[in-house]
């Protein structure tokens, strides 16, 4: 019988945890393809055997199984589940925005995802390790990324205004850089590559595939005294040496897999610092239903009850300031930034109001809020884990200086004009 290839289920062959993988895991989550990933596949073994070969002659994952036959190159597999259904999303809407996914793809591929590796790699012991040849491979990494920064300063996707292949290909190479070998004295250097893979990795298709992803903490050291890979030889190896070259899968990206059965119960969370404060009068709670409940009145009903409500011994309140507001230059790429900011600021959902105000009638648009957070000082988890608190200046409010509490107020009002200005958006975290 002649199977659909919409209709069939592809048959992906690569461990669960390969970034290469990812791509078209990723790309099925949004076309709706389905695709499997092959049970038990050993690194090394089933992708040496002679079927396997069969696929693909270099022996590499991924390898996909269509109707028509097996396609290898995670790129390849990627675009065709990407296009195996006519109508869809991650292929652009013209030549051109598809000309510019290509261009992406490509990008992605050579400029960051071969100085990774030539960076990574020696260091593991796969390739030979030169430090000048790493000192070249970090510097043109980082030429790759700062032209990213750049066209990622004034939009929110690589191309056009939603997720496309190009993002999926993007985020997968940038995983292994975050995970393994990018840590964060690297990345801030260019803080909007660093807002958008965060934004990536937390969308839902991408999580659903990848897991958390958790940034690198330490450079990998140099494997002292591990023989680098010899050239592979012509001639067929013994079984068992042939496995031990073989067995060189790319590293482990460091995300959360899904619980092994047999493992042991997972122990309980640590409390939150949070919670063992002493008790507070004020129930956060009971604010963010005054503020939402309120439709009329608000000076009077909801400003009140909130100065009413708040225990400044509980509780303290923060203004911020975008330190890089001059590159607010597109109305969609600021809102959208903002969003992506109180999305982030989900994990302090219990402890946190915020208002953020994007300020003027033309850009640069000016972004300014006010913060209410459980203690006395900003939460150190919400610093560590939000990595859009560094991108603002944070300044304690003075409960005790009028201006200052007049300021929270008119902020948590979305009073316009503010401070002299037009508002173009207001948006709250609750
Ligand atoms: N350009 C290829 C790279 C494939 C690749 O290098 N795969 C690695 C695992 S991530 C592999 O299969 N290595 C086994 C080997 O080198 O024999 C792609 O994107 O699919």
């Amino acid at each position: 019988m002649h199977v659909l290839a919409v209709d069939y289920v592809h048959i992906l062959h690569a461990g669960s945890n390969n970034k290469n993988a990812f791509k078209p895991l990723i790309a099925a989550e949004y076309t709706g393809v389905e695709v499997k990933l092959v049970e038990s596949f050993e690194m090394g073994v089933s992708n040496k055997t002679p079927e396997f070969l069969k696929m693909n002659p270099m022996g590499k994952v991924p390898v996909l199984e269509t109707p028509k036959g097996p396609i290898f190159e995670s790129n390849a597999i990627a675009r065709y589940v990407a296009r195996l259904k006519g109508d869809n999303i991650l292929y652009g809407s013209s030549l051109f925005e598809y000309a510019l996914i290509e261009q992406w793809i490509d990008f992605a591929s050579l400029e960051i995802d071969t100085h990774t590796s030539r960076w990574f790699y020696p260091r593991l012991g796969f390739m030979v390790y030169l430090p000048l040849v790493e000192e070249a491979a970090i510097a043109a990494l980082k030429r790759a990324l700062g032209a990213l920064n750049t066209h990622l300063a004034l939009n929110t996707y690589l191309v056009g205004h939603s997720v496309t292949l190009a993002d999926i290909v993007m985020t997968c190479n940038l995983c292994m850089g975050f995970c393994c070998i990018m840590i964060k004295s690297f990345t801030s250097e260019f803080p909007h590559v660093e807002r958008y893979f965060w934004t990536m990795v937390n969308q839902p298709n991408f999580r659903k595939v990848i897991g958390e992803v958790k940034q690198a903490e330490t450079v990998v050291p140099v494997q002292s005294g591990k023989k680098p890979a010899q050239p592979k030889e012509t001639k067929p190896k013994a079984k068992e040496e042939s496995k031990k070259e073989t067995k060189k899968e790319a590293p482990k990206l460091k995300v959360q897999e899904p619980a092994d059965e047999e493992e042991e119960a997972p122990k309980p969370k640590p409390k939150n610092p949070l919670d063992l404060l002493p008790p507070s009068k004020m129930v956060l709670d009971d604010w963010k239903r005054l503020y939402s409940n309120t439709k009329t009145n608000f000076r009077e009903v909801a400003i009140k009850g909130f100065w009413d409500m708040y225990d400044p011994e509980g509780y303290s309140l923060w203004f911020c300031d975008y330190k890089y507001n001059d590159e607010n230059t597109v109305s969609y790429v600021t809102l959208n930034k903002v969003a992506g900011f109180l999305q982030r600021m989900d994990l302090a959902r219990k402890y946190a109001f915020g208002k953020v105000l994007i300020i003027g009638s033309e850009p640069p648009y000016k972004l300014k809020g006010v913060w209410l957070f459980r203690g006395q000082e900003i939460p150190q988890f919400v610093l560590d884990e939000c990595y859009d608190m560094e991108l603002y200046e944070w300044t304690k409010v003075d409960i005790n200086d009028e201006t200052q509490k007049e300021r929270v107020n008119a902020m948590i009002e979305d009073q316009e004009p503010f401070e002299g200005e037009a508002l173009l958006d207001a948006k709250c975290f609750k």
